[in-house]
């Protein structure tokens, strides 16, 4: 095994977030080519799937009156209310039928907990509830992370600046990613990356 694996880390290409799904991101289906391409160059190789319940707080269906794309404060901090995506054991919530997901290592969920959303591959939107991924790529040796996937301004941005932040060396494909772009969300996101130490390629 090479001593120091480098991982990607695919974040939550998944139905609703392409054409067609109920939180679509424009292009998202483009990526599955890049994608598909660099699951076969890697060592480690990761999927996140959001991964909601039906009433999740995420939803503006949750909170009466309020529209999708609108921001509300949750007990933990600012959140956008998004059309209801990703229940737990639905069509929108399977992997792309053409994302290659046999060559992945671990499937990492997130999301769960009704009450805080998880952009982050490594900790829930509270910054502090732990999804476990940063164990797994310790315990294997992994320093070096890609991210590549959707949406680029706010799952991928998340994960690479809590990546950042736990001490990864974390670049950002960012021709394998889509961004939703709400209000200048992706320059901000891509800012805040590079502040952060982030490699942006592609
Ligand atoms: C995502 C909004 C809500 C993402 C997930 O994967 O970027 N965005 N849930
Ligand atoms: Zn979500």
């Amino acid at each position: 095994m090479h001593p120091t694996p480098d991982a990607l880390i695919v974040i939550d290409i998944q139905n609703d977030f392409c054409p067609g799904g109920a939180l679509a991101v424009a292009g998202g289906d483009e990526i599955l080519a890049p994608v598909n391409a660099l699951l076969e160059a890697y060592q480690v190789k990761v999927l996140t799937q959001d991964w909601h319940p039906a009433g999740h707080g995420s939803f503006a269906s949750s909170h009466p009156g309020a529209a999708p794309f609108s921001v509300t404060t949750l007990p933990y901090g600012e959140q956008v209310l998004w059309p209801d995506h990703c229940v737990i054991g639905t069509k929108g919530a399977d992997f792309h039928p053409d994302l290659n997901t046999d060559a992945a290592d671990l499937i990492i969920r997130k999301g769960f907990r009704a009450g805080v959303d998880s952009y982050s591959a490594f900790f829930e939107n509270d910054h502090e509830t732990p999804t476990g991924l940063d164990g797994y790529l310790r315990t294997r040796g992994v320093s070096r992370l890609t991210l590549v996937g959707l949406a680029t301004d706010f799952c991928v941005q998340y994960s690479a600046l809590d990546a950042a932040r736990l001490g990864y060396d974390v670049t950002v494909r960012e021709d394998a990613c889509r961004a939703i772009d709400l209000d200048g969300s992706l320059e901000a996101a891509r800012k805040a990356m590079r502040a952060a130490g982030v490699v942006l390629e592609g």
